[in-house]
């Protein structure tokens, strides 16, 4: 590789983080590195045109990415005012569907690989988890995260790890650890931890502070369960609770960082999850990055402070779909061997044989994404940085991300 090659790459190659859980390199881009630049001095405007990657590289490149969705993303399309208007789609053929639109991994409930779980021995449970393993690596795919579904028993009703009936705790921490049995049969080491039902509709339901303890209670069960297994929080405000326990990614690296072995508890951002709680899914990325803890992603969009649309990546706010992939981008995302999912619903007017393209179109998004993040000229940024002239980068964007504006 010639030398003008090897500048090249590494100009337009995202740093690679120097440990999953260790200090992230500061990225080229990070305007914390900006100097002002005189006018006239070095014309950056060509510079950026010379170092822009041909079609090729950027395709090798964007092929980093390794993508995920899970069983659930291909549905019937029933909500809570209306029956199913597809009909189901086999597992057999979901699974095709991955190939087929450029997936690598399938993310998993513990009950989407092993239905009724409840009514099963470990024995049985073994045998088909090791035979949903095979099925999927006969296809080409591994798992890339499992997750104990607590809130659809009969016995979490009022909440699961933070239920006020012992029995019904107990119980939860119990299914959390078999799904954590599951997971290591998938060969997968990371179980997320989306918690449902953890929180109120009446305030006084609970008293807050035995539930947290509760929470941190059942995350050190599942720690002490297994010396490997990595627990990914995913936090939601809302829904289906009125307040959830762990809203955001902070309440869940807090929660983390005082559990029995803090390396090994991490979070999983969802788009949809932080705009619910009023923020901004990119800052929430960079502040799990920054911390080495984004083991994975639900990439999906959501129009304003309404229910959990899961809407097709970058459909209702293309900017502040373009902001989570560049905080990807500049921090390494995909050499820290962390994967892009998609949690996302198709419309429920979506026709059968139709219903399939809110997943390949959030791929597309997101490849689309990393193209213009890769081939912005990010000397603009720096310029306008120094400048302080935001209007001017912020002009600068969406033209871009509109492809109009200076060439
Ligand atoms: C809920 C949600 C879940 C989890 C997996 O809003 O996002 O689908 O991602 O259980
Ligand atoms: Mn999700």
């Amino acid at each position: 590789m010639s030398a003008f090659i090897r500048v090249r790459l590494w100009l337009i190659s995202p740093p690679e983080p120097s440990s999953l859980t260790g200090k992230l390199p500061v990225p080229p881009s990070c305007p914390c590195h900006v100097r002002p630049i005189s006018p006239g001095t070095i014309s950056w405007a060509s510079r950026g045109a010379i170092l822009r990657p041909s079609l090729a590289e950027r395709n090798t490149m964007a092929s980093e990415y390794k993508f995920s969705f899970g069983p659930w993303n291909i549905s019937e399309g029933n909500d809570p005012f209306g029956p199913a208007v597809r009909p189901t789609v086999a597992w057999g053929e979901k699974l095709r569907v991955f190939k087929r639109l450029g997936f690598d991994a399938v993310m998993f409930h513990d009950d989407d690989i092993v239905p009724d779980i409840e009514r099963k021995e470990w024995a049985q449970i073994e045998r088909e988890a090791k035979e949903m393993r095979k099925a999927i690596e006969a296809e080409g795919l591994v798992t890339e995260v499992t997750a104990p579904r607590l809130w659809e028993d009969a016995r979490t009703v009022d909440g699961a790890f933070t239920s006020n009936e012992a029995s019904e705790r107990k119980w939860a921490i119990e299914r959390a650890k078999r799904c954590i049995d599951i997971s290591n049969v998938m060969n997968c080491g990371i179980v997320v931890l989306w918690l449902a039902r953890e929180g109120t509709y009446v305030r006084e339901a609970k008293r807050a502070i035995d539930a947290h303890k509760w929470l941190l209670e059942a995350v050190n069960a599942m720690l002490a369960h297994d010396p490997k297994i990595r627990i990914a929080i995913e936090p939601k405000p809302n829904e289906p609770m009125d307040h959830a326990y762990i809203p955001t990614i902070g309440h869940a690296l807090a929660l983390g960082a005082v559990s029995n072995d803090p390396k090994r508890v991490g979070g999983l951002i969802e788009t949809a999850h932080s705009l619910l709680a009023g923020l901004d899914p990119s800052d929430d990325m960079a502040f799990a990055l920054a911390m080495g803890k984004l083991w994975s992603v639900h990439l999906n969009d959501q129009n304003g402070l309404k229910y959990d649309q899961d809407k097709s990546f970058g459909a209702a706010n293309l900017r502040v779909a373009w902001n989570q992939v560049r905080v990807l981008e500049q921090a390494g995302y995909a050499k820290t061997g962390a994967m892009v999912a998609f949690d996302v619903k198709a419309m429920r007017t979506q026709r059968a044989e139709v219903a399939t393209k809110h997943l390949a179109n959030s791929r597309k998004i997101f490849l689309h994404l990393v193209e213009k993040v890769r081939t912005f000229d990010w000397n603009i940024e720096k310029q306008c940085v120094a400048n302080r002239d935001y209007e001017e980068l912020e002009m600068a964007i969406l033209e871009h991300l509109m492809g109009v504006g200076k060439k």
